[in-house]
């Protein structure tokens, strides 16, 4: 059997709003709030027990090192640890900021996959985005590639790459601008990839906000995945979605199985764009189901406002679909109208289930942000880390870590503050022995300290 997981990435103890993602409207409204990460790591750890609920196999992504000391480390700053924050702070809480996020959450960019059925040598491929579009998320790449050759280690399997070279001309964001279509999770699929610019184009300059993923970008990973060029398609992200907010294009767009649910304005031509997926997908034996909200009854604005499209379109067990969606687009009155239609109307979707991650959204961070999803085989499945796929019992276990460890109020003032940093190793240390992960950490590594 083949299965779809969800990877979701356990939200940080340095959850803040730093206001940092120009173009992403929540994080800029909500610059300097105060956050709370105790709850928001415990409503990604809720929405993980709610997709076990439903019967699918869910896994955990560990938060990577912050403060990252080593970064900071690298600007000119000297002593140790705590000298090194507070040197920092002192220069810069903008700048400690950008080194404390916990953007790392948002695993639909941690990577893009392409499963074993896509791929020439039979392999499931990874490539860790490199976020070269915000310096706050440029530092997770690295980062991001030791934790999946962790959790993915069995090269008779996977095959992690290293994120593309760090440049923008290859700014690549991940899964959040890739999608698949096929039959089912086991057949061969049009992999789509959705760029919002292309780099090595002159007079493709942006008009307001900008474009993150450059098709360059995606052509190389698509290469390195050993696609097949038949079954590879790159279109591109409409600038007026772009500029509306749709920073990355699953704020706009999902896909599951041959389903593509998404918004009138996400792509300039999806006339043609139909055309074409139906051209690709019949030497497949398939036929792609497009799903649409037209701008006229569900505006931009509010699909931005509400992130419906930043949902989870998820094939149940029994083979029926359901859209997991953020509670915010249960409150927008058009974005409720869609769900209601889209229940109620000719087309797979059989269910909405609305969830509260308030603390994620406000950074623009939406249930479909939360996770990496990846295909497997039964035996691909047994081959990868087996203490980062979740139980209830395990996920009572990190709910006890969050109240232990996590602060129930965070401003940026605080992330200077040596204690909290204090505070981070000792949670992410205790979570690798939870996740057997080893010494991950360079913090465990090199015995740094304070
Ligand atoms: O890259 N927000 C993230 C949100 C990522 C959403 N992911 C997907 N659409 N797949 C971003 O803009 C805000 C951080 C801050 O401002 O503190 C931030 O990084």
């Amino acid at each position: 059997m083949t299965r779809e997981i969800n990877i979701d990435g356990l939200v940080g103890p340095t959850h803040n709003y730093g206001g940092m993602s120009f173009g992403n409207l929540a994080s800029a409204n909500n610059k300097g709030q105060t956050s709370n990460p105790r709850s928001a790591a415990l409503q990604g750890l809720q929405k993980m027990r709610q997709l076990i609920d439903l019967g699918l196999t869910q896994a955990v992504m560990p938060p990577q090192e912050r403060p990252f000391m080593s970064g900071l480390k690298k600007l000119g700053f000297t002593g140790n640890d705590s000298d090194v924050l507070q040197a920092a702070y002192k220069v810069s809480p903008a700048l400690v900021s950008n080194y404390s996020s916990a953007s790392c959450m948002w695993t639909a960019n941690a990577a893009t996959v392409s499963p074993s059925p896509d791929t020439a040598d039979g392999k499931v491929h990874f490539t860790p985005a490199n976020l070269t579009a915000m310096p706050h998320r440029s530092i997770e790449g690295p980062q991001a590639e030791t934790i999946l050759k962790a959790i993915f280690a069995d090269e008779s399997a996977f095959t992690v790459h290293a994120p593309l070279p760090a440049n923008t001309l290859f700014g690549d964001e991940g899964a959040a601008n890739h999608n698949r279509l096929s039959a089912t999770h086991a057949d061969k699929a049009l992999e789509v990839f959705v760029y919002g610019r292309e780099a090595l184009n002159a007079d493709d300059k942006p008009s307001k906000f900008p474009g993150r993923q450059t098709l360059e970008a995606s052509q190389i990973v698509a290469r390195s995945h050993r696609l097949k060029p038949d079954n590879t398609l790159f279109v591109r992200q409409s600038n007026s979605a772009i500029n509306a907010g749709a920073f990355h294009n699953d704020v706009v767009c999902v896909a599951n199985g041959p389903v593509l649910l998404f918004h009138e304005t996400a792509f300039d031509d999806y006339i043609g764009l139909e055309e074409t997926l139906k051209r690709a997908a019949e030497p497949l034996g398939f036929v792609p189901q497009m799903v649409m909200a037209k701008n006229a009854e569900f505006p931009i604005e509010d699909a931005i406002k509400s992130y419906f499209f930043n949902s989870q379109l998820l094939t149940l067990p029994n083979g029926k679909m359901a859209l997991v969606l953020p509670a915010d687009a249960e409150e927008n009155m058009a974005s409720k109208q869609f769900a209601d239609a889209c229940v109620s109307g000719d087309n797979p979707i059989d269910q909405t289930i609305f969830m509260d991650l308030r603390q994620s959204m406000r950074n623009g961070g939406g249930p479909a942000c939360l996770r990496l999803r990846v295909q497997l085989t039964d035996d691909e499945l047994s081959k990868m880390h087996q203490p980062v796929i979740m139980s209830h019992q395990k996920i009572d276990r990190l709910e006890d870590w969050v109240k232990t460890h996590y602060r129930d109020a965070l401003i940026v003032e605080d992330l200077g503050d040596p204690k909290l940093l204090d505070e981070a190793r000792s949670a992410l240390d205790e979570l690798t022995q939870i996740l057997e992960l080893g010494s991950m950490y360079e913090f465990q590594k090199d015995g740094a300290s304070n």
